[in-house]
């Protein structure tokens, strides 16, 4: 038994208005909740600092660098590093980075049980546009405002086991845990915000939406026997609602937790890391199992191409 007893830690909505310290408050209300549960980790959402501001059209630069960090931790975030360390916990959490080189990243960070920084990830999956488009609903301009990361999909030894972050979008794209799962991830730990809503089509329901996540976190979880921490920023932001269904997936793709509402709400499980073994050492035994030698153009190819249509 390897246990860790994980808090995902939701948070519900962040207006354009709210300030980073009045967030920090709420998160440390988070973890103090967990810190009464027996938390040895916490994990909030991605951009968990701000508004999801890729919402928004902006031009000018010092408009959009305003929902950027230029150091982690800061002045804002200080005191939650020192809470979590208070309570040797550690934490994981979503912010937009901006590198001294002024370099632009949607990045989450994971610390060890002192709070000191242990991994870092900047998401690779950017959904969306990066130029303002006409007749929807709102936009969603991840690629105008961040870079795709330069960092690989990197796992990290901490807490008695191998962690993984992903963001958001990444977790809908089986080559996110596969690499991970290639270097023997046993959980992966994700922030998301979801519009409850298509911006382009009102003919997907919200049911939809959520089924979709829930199938990418349990195919992911299943197919690379790791638990799967997923933890929303949820309700309704400057009239934009994103979903809730924070989650916690086992190994074998069973969802043991689910948060049951779109504000601040921690959900705990204790997550016996060695579960992880019965998958990995049958059905997904990767060096037993994987025929390499047939999956070229999964790294070859970007787009599809239909035999006979290549130009
Ligand atoms: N948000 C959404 C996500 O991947 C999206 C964008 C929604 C893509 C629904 C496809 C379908 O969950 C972020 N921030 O990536």
């Amino acid at each position: 038994m390897r246990n860790v007893t994980v808090g995902a830690a939701q948070l519900g909505p962040i207006q354009k208005a709210d300030s980073r310290q009045a967030v920090v408050a709420r998160m440390i209300v988070l973890l103090e909740e967990a810190a009464e549960k027996g938390c040895d980790f916490v994990v909030f959402p991605e951009l968990a600092l701000t508004t999801f501001f890729p919402r928004w059209y902006m031009e000018d630069q010092a408009d959009v660098d305003q929902y950027f960090e230029r150091e982690m931790p800061n002045a804002a975030t200080r005191p939650l590093f020192e809470a979590a360390a208070k309570h040797g916990i550690a934490i994981s959490f979503g912010y937009a980075e901006l590198t001294p080189d002024g370099q632009h990243y949607n990045t989450s960070i994971l610390t060890d049980k002192t709070g000191a920084i242990v991994g870092k990830y900047r998401k690779i999956h950017l959904p969306g546009h990066a130029e303002y488009e006409d007749d929807i609903a709102f936009q969603h301009l991840e690629k105008r405002y961040f870079l795709p990361g330069d960092l690989g999909f990197p796992v990290f030894n901490v807490l008695g086991g191998v962690m993984g972050m992903c963001i958001c979008n990444d977790r809908r794209w089986p080559e996110t845990y596969r690499v991970m799962g290639l270097q023997g991830v046993e959980m992966v730990t994700l922030g998301f915000n979801t519009p409850s809503t298509n911006a382009r089509s009102s003919n997907e329901p919200e049911e939809d939406r959520v089924f979709h996540h829930r199938l990418s976190l349990q195919a992911g979880a299943y197919q690379n026997a790791t638990w799967v921490v997923a933890v929303a920023k949820a309700g309704v932001e400057d009239d934009h609602p994103l979903f809730g269904c924070s989650a916690i997936v086992a190994p074998n793709g069973k969802i043991v937790a689910e948060s049951v509402t779109e504000e601040d709400e921690l959900i705990v499980h204790t997550c016996d890391l060695d579960a992880t073994r019965f998958g990995k050492e049958t059905v997904f035994n990767f060096a037993k199992h994987r025929r390499i030698e047939h999956y070229g153009l999964i790294t070859e190819r970007t787009g599809a191409i239909v035999p006979g249509d290549e130009e």
